[in-house]
């Protein structure tokens, strides 16, 4: 019988949020390792376990949280509107990633950390883009699930998905149309379960969090903190750059000539909670108030393009994945090339469909990304520590994203109420 005491005392350790366990994880092992010095290494075991549980979740979460992405852009919602919001979202994180691997290529941040000796890194040849492009097509889709072709298998799952939305549109047999539904049932209980393991995982995270960075400063030292500073540095940087540059310069200025202050003004309280919750979905009902009584959008607009955005477009996510690649690649000694940095933003703004807007997307994430270029899963555990503060500012991104692009498309349709509100006032515009 377990006593009282220590029952009591497993259930307060386990009230406390895991992103702060694995932060604490994280600064004790640094510690530690700083402390230990080399024999820190023989923690590394540890660490690895913490790899394969995150490589083994990786192909799975891809297909079922992919298919539910896809179960929420049916076909016929797609219409002028939908068409504009989802493309609008494409390519404001194809130009994130490309910021974040732009910055990351600049500030270099990973140079100068080593990984522990004995961790193996084979780098894979570098296919030439014309590879990668009909790579991105799999002779035998179960083949690239069991290789980890994390391309091949989000081209299938997307076909696939894709092919069961029109026939439930479609089709006359009851039959056919109970099936299609079942097996979206099923990818739903699936999802669900997916995660309640990727919650496992973290959990054993504290563990693996602890040895990786014990490991990895018991090998390099003091020098290792500049790497994570260097980290967190150029997210931010890319972050300010896309916020000021692409949103604000681009999208509200160039776009719907509003001023940009009004803008932040009307996103101020989903701009905050995303910052404080780290979670897009839990900010959306915040997200929608802005929409309606700060930027006076339409409805019709904000409750299609929101609670789409709050899934599918993760530009902080997306953007977030360029400059880990880099810190990964600088951490085992590798140049990406050009080819591998495109295959990078490929993954990004296509896996982002699926990863939903909940804590830690991102780095479940990383591991798709990591895992298509052959780079080393420890870096996961590295930048988990980190993770509570990259996660911040990463959904503050997707959050003002989906307002930004949610703005341009209700003002390319009518959809702004000019008459009154916050923000929306011609005289105030920059008009
Ligand atoms: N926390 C995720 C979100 O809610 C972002 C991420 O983890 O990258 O958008």
């Amino acid at each position: 019988m377990v006593p009282d005491t220590a029952t009591s005392a497993w259930r307060r350790y386990r009230a406390i949020p895991i992103v702060y366990r694995i932060g604490a994880a994280f600064v004790l092992g640094s510690i530690v390792g700083l402390l230990v010095g080399d024999a820190a290494t023989a923690l590394q075991p540890l660490g690895d376990i913490f790899v394969r549980l995150l490589s083994m979740i990786v192909i799975p979460i891809v297909i079922f949280t992919l298919l539910m992405g896809i179960r929420r852009i049916t076909p016929s919602t797609l219409g002028k509107i939908g068409g504009q919001v989802i493309a609008l979202y494409a390519v404001m994180s194809a130009i994130a990633v490309f910021i974040g691997l732009a910055v990351a290529n600049l500030v270099n941040p990973g140079s100068g950390l080593t990984l522990a000796e004995d961790v193996e890194f084979e780098p894979e040849e570098t296919p030439d883009f014309v590879e990668v492009l009909i790579g991105i097509v799999p002779e035998n889709p179960i083949g690239a699930m069991a290789e980890g072709d994390v391309l091949a298998t989000i081209f299938f799952v997307i076909v696939f998905g894709l092919a069961l939305l029109m026939l439930e549109e479609s089709t006359e047999d009851e039959a056919v149309r109970r099936g299609v539904e079942s097996i979206f049932d099923i990818v739903e209980a699936g999802t669900e379960a997916l995660f309640k393991i990727v919650w496992g995982i973290m959990e054993y995270g504290v563990i693996g969090v602890f040895a990786l960075m014990a490991a990895v400063f018991g090998e390099a030292g003091i020098d290792a903190i500049v790497p994570f500073a260097l980290l967190i540095g150029t997210l931010l940087g890319a972050i300010l750059i896309h916020i000021g540059v692409v949103y604000l310069g681009g999208l509200i200025v160039a776009l719907t000539r509003q001023s940009p202050v009004a803008f932040l003004t009307g996103s101020k309280d989903a701009i905050v909670t995303a910052l404080s919750i780290r979670s897009s979905s839990g900010t959306l009902p915040v997200t929608m108030a802005n929409a309606d009584d700060n930027l006076r959008i339409d409805e019709g607009v904000y409750g299609f393009s929101l609670p789409l955005g709050a899934t599918i477009n993760m530009d902080g996510t997306a953007m977030y994945q360029g400059v880990v690649a880099i810190f990964a690649a600088n951490l085992v000694g590798v140049q990406l090339t050009i080819v591998e940095q495109v295959t990078v933003v490929l993954i990004a703004v296509l896996a982002s469909i699926g990863a939903g807007g909940v804590p830690g997307t991102g780095l479940i994430m990383l591991t798709l990304v990591l895992t298509q270029l052959g780079l080393p899963l420890e870096v996961v555990g590295f930048v988990a520590g980190v993770d509570p503060i990259l996660d911040r500012l990463r959904t503050m991104t997707n959050v003002t994203g989906d307002l930004a692009v949610t703005t341009v498309v209700a003002h390319w349709n009518d959809a702004i109420d000019f008459g009154g509100g916050s923000w929306i006032d011609p005289t105030r515009g920059l008009e």
